[in-house]
């Protein structure tokens, strides 16, 4: 509680079953009336292909469609990567330091955690008169920046997924920040989304008389496996009536570096388009399930008259394969595992519009700060998305530099996208033009007519490599990954260009 210029004291509510512990101010809250409230929806493997109203006719999301109709989509939101297996971790960790994932404080393969020399998006809220609550995954936090985040909270995972939705070991939130394992509670029998916005909607109707702001984060771990929702989200999706991915391939044709990690194993080798099928409607009934439970708030928040000065955030850690270029995971840097939904609707944001600028979702971190008129911390390297929001900025991000671990590194820029692979002394290179090509199915890097364009994406990456210390961080364990890979990109003369053959799947 260190800075905090509220004066607080503890007290616990008992609604249900279930105790929030809450701290209360005492001290007034002059000024601080007129500040937005924010409610960011973070959803887990959502790709960005999965919202009605932004193209994809076969999903149901009735919420997410109004969020679009009331705010701004952005069509081009991107993660940078992984230097994990576990994308969550690192793209989380992002979305609360505010740094590039090269710059992460990153203790190995599964550690990552945000020492006090930076502030958490949350914190900065709460340091400036803000409650601040939490519910869902908080993975990473555990042990560190969790406690310093948050001053409010209620079913909390400290894990990157269950074995089940409806067997869910969490934690009540503890003031102190202490999340030893003999705190855990498990919970059993209600789905975790469920759970999640049942937490939440609990802490609104704590704050429908409060004039005090809050910045609510709602952490659901779907629509991550296990592919579990309630029956009758399921029964909107018949396996039958799913649409094969144009790029569905039985096999990634090369080896991309990962392609036996748990992820890709939920489906059999060769994938097989009924197998598929049946992944994509699971999929969809997730997606389905959320937008359900996402509605459920909203109608909460509005019930708490707080809805008309509330920015509302929704987007995704990363996105999914789901069958797409023979993988199912999110161990690739393929547009359908870094590319995310990110809607941002509320007081003074553009209604139903959609913006194709190029950006980073951790750019929120900065935007959010400007709206609520708070300081954005130095360390911050992320950009602010305000000017593109009010249409006063036609390009935000010129390219998008993105990684996973010591085999791929991507840069995307309007039009091209360039990824170099690196995997066991090999190397391969894409090149895919993603305005006439969306699904990136016709690698052009062999082609004579684009060796201008892959040379000068080639530069590009080489140039943005520096910018973003991929190689040259402080933590070895991220810093070997891009020595690794630049190594063998170095030293290997020749790349294969490879081709996809998709012929056998055209009549999908
Ligand atoms: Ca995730």
């Amino acid at each position: 509680m260190k800075n905090s210029i509220l004066s607080i004291s503890a007290l616990s509510l008992v609604i249900g079953s279930s105790a929030i512990e809450c701290d209360r101010k005492n001290g007034d809250s002059v000024g601080m009336a007129g500040k937005p409230n924010i409610l960011f929806i973070f959803t887990d493997d959502q790709c960005y292909s999965t919202i009605n109203a932004l193209g994809n006719k076969k999903i149901r999301t009735p919420v997410a469609d109004r969020l679009v109709k009331k705010g701004t989509a952005f069509t081009n939101a991107y993660i940078m990567g992984s230097s994990s297996p576990g994308v969550c971790l690192p793209s989380r960790a992002s979305l609360f330091s505010g740094l590039h994932l090269w710059n992460l404080e990153n203790q190995g393969v599964w550690g990552y955690e945000i020492s006090e020399n930076y502030t958490t998006l949350p914190q900065v809220f709460r340091e400036n008169g803000y409650i601040t609550f939490a519910t869902g995954k908080n993975d990473p936090g555990r042990h560190g920046h969790f406690a310093r985040s948050f001053s409010h909270g209620d079913k909390l995972l400290f894990q990157g997924m269950t074995s089940s939705q409806y067997v869910l070991p969490l934690f009540p939130f503890s003031p102190e920040g202490n999340y030893s394992s003999e705190k855990e509670v498990i919970h059993e029998g209600k789905h975790s989304a469920e759970v999640y916005a049942d937490a939440t909607i609990r802490f609104l109707e704590e704050q429908a008389d409060s004039e005090q702001p809050f910045f609510a984060y709602v952490a659901f771990q779907t629509p991550h496996d296990p592919r579990e929702a309630p029956a009758e989200f399921h029964e909107m999706y018949r396996a039958e009536d799913m649409r094969l991915p144009p790029s569905f391939l039985p096999e990634h044709p090369f080896d991309n570096g990962m392609l036996r990690i748990r992820d890709e194993e939920l489906a059999g080798f060769p994938r097989t388009p009924d197998e598929v099928r049946k992944h994509i409607a699971d999929y969809y009934a997730m997606v389905s399930h959320d937008d359900y439970q996402v509605g459920r708030i909203l109608d909460a928040l509005k019930k708490s008259g707080r809805y008309d000065n509330t920015i509302i955030v929704y987007t995704s850690d990363n996105g999914l394969a789901v069958g797409k270029h023979g993988l199912m995971g999110k161990q690739n840097v393929y547009e359908h595992s870094v590319r995310v939904p990110l809607v941002v609707s509320g007081p003074g944001i553009p209604r139903g519009e959609a913006r194709d600028q190029l950006c980073y979702i951790y750019d929120i971190y900065p935007t959010l700060c400007e709206r609520a008129g708070l300081p954005t911390p130095e360390t911050v390297q992320f950009k602010t998305l305000n000017k593109v929001i009010d249409g006063k900025e036609g390009v935000h991000r010129e390219y998008l530099y993105f990684a996973f671990m010591s085999w791929q590194r991507a840069i995307r820029n309007g039009q091209f996208k360039l990824i170099e692979y690196c995997v066991n002394g090999k190397r391969f290179t894409q090149l895919f033009d993603l305005k006439r090509d969306p699904g990136e199915m016709n690698n052009l890097a062999g082609n004579r007519e684009y060796a201008l364009q892959l040379d000068k994406l080639r530069k590009l990456l080489e140039l943005e490599k520096v910018n973003l210390n991929d190689g040259n961080t402080p933590f070895e364990f991220t810093r070997n990954q891009g020595e690794e890979f630049w190594n063998t990109f170095y030293s290997v003369e020749k790349s294969e260009f490879p081709k996809f053959n998709f012929d056998d799947f055209n009549n999908n």
